[in-house]
């Protein structure tokens, strides 16, 4: 497999590039931060999206060394940022398997000096599905260390209620499938309504995917959703594109 054996050279050939996508609070309409998202600038193939090779660097273990990466690279610049901007961080279930995770997180902490409280790590329900004790330990000890989780994805896999209890989540992202028909159908604005009372009523913020259009916001915020992302506010973009303002230095 060509792709794979590409895949092999693209950290240390400095070809993996980080987008950011706005992260915005419903009630100010303001940015608090960022989801980073990956992408693969492949030298004759041009620029490629995650679903076209996360998959292949699940099965072949480059995702260790490419995570790494991704979390090396997204706290190094969230550490420039002011306004106490967060930066949220897509986590596969192979890294939370890795005993390489935890001092890769711990290390680039030390290394930026970025406050844990401004980092989030997404996981979907895929992780879940292992239900693992040690999963649910890795991710205890994250939010031990004042690291943000997130349940990404929700509503399209597997998850049942009770790992909402087991697992230390601090936030819900709900999947944009559900968002997408916000105005036009009366059984996902149920679904999205009974999901952000559920979330408030566990403590645990709410995020809306994929908001598209002022129609779905104004719906959204009708129900209480506390927070959104979308190309209404803004697309995963090289970060040049956002010119987050630099931390001033002391
Ligand atoms: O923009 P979009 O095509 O960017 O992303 C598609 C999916 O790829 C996202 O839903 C996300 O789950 C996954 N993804 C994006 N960036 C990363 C990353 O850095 N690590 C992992 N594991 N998945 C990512
Ligand atoms: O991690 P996750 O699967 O949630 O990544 C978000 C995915 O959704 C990325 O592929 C991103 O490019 C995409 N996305 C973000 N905002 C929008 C949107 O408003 N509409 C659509 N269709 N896709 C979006
Ligand atoms: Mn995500
Ligand atoms: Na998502």
């Amino acid at each position: 497999h060509t792709l794979a054996r590409d895949l092999r050279g693209a950290v240390g050939g400095g070809e993996l590039r980080l987008f950011l996508q706005p992260l915005i609070d419903v009630e100010t309409e303001t940015r608090t931060g960022y989801e980073a998202l990956l992408r693969w600038e492949h030298p004759t193939r041009g620029l490629i999206g995650p679903d076209m090779f996360i998959p292949l660097a699940e099965e072949t273990g480059l995702i260790v060394p490419i995570g790494e990466w991704v979390i090396r690279n997204a706290f190094a610049q969230a550490a420039q940022w002011s306004g106490g901007q967060s930066i949220a961080i897509n986590l596969s279930p192979v890294q939370l398997d890795s005993p390489n995770l935890l001092p890769t997180i711990v290390n680039a902490l030390a290394e930026t000096g970025l406050d844990p409280a401004l980092v989030e790590f997404e996981i979907t329900e895929s992780v879940l599905l292992h239900n693992s004790d040690a999963n649910i330990q890795m991710l205890n000890r994250l939010h031990d260390l004042g690291l943000k989780i997130a349940l990404d994805d929700f509503g399209t896999g597997y998850a049942s209620l009770n790992y909402l209890l087991t697992f230390p989540f601090d936030k819900i992202k709900i999947d944009r499938s559900f968002i997408s028909d916000l105005e036009n159908r009366e059984e996902s604005r149920a679904i999205v309504g009974a999901v952000i009372e559920l979330a408030n009523k566990l403590g645990m913020c709410t995020l809306a995917e994929g908001v598209e259009e002022a129609g779905q916001l104004a719906k959204l915020r009708e129900h209480g959703c506390r927070m959104v992302q979308g190309w209404l506010f803004g697309q995963a973009m090289p970060s040049e594109h956002y010119q987050p303002v630099p931390a001033r230095s002391a």
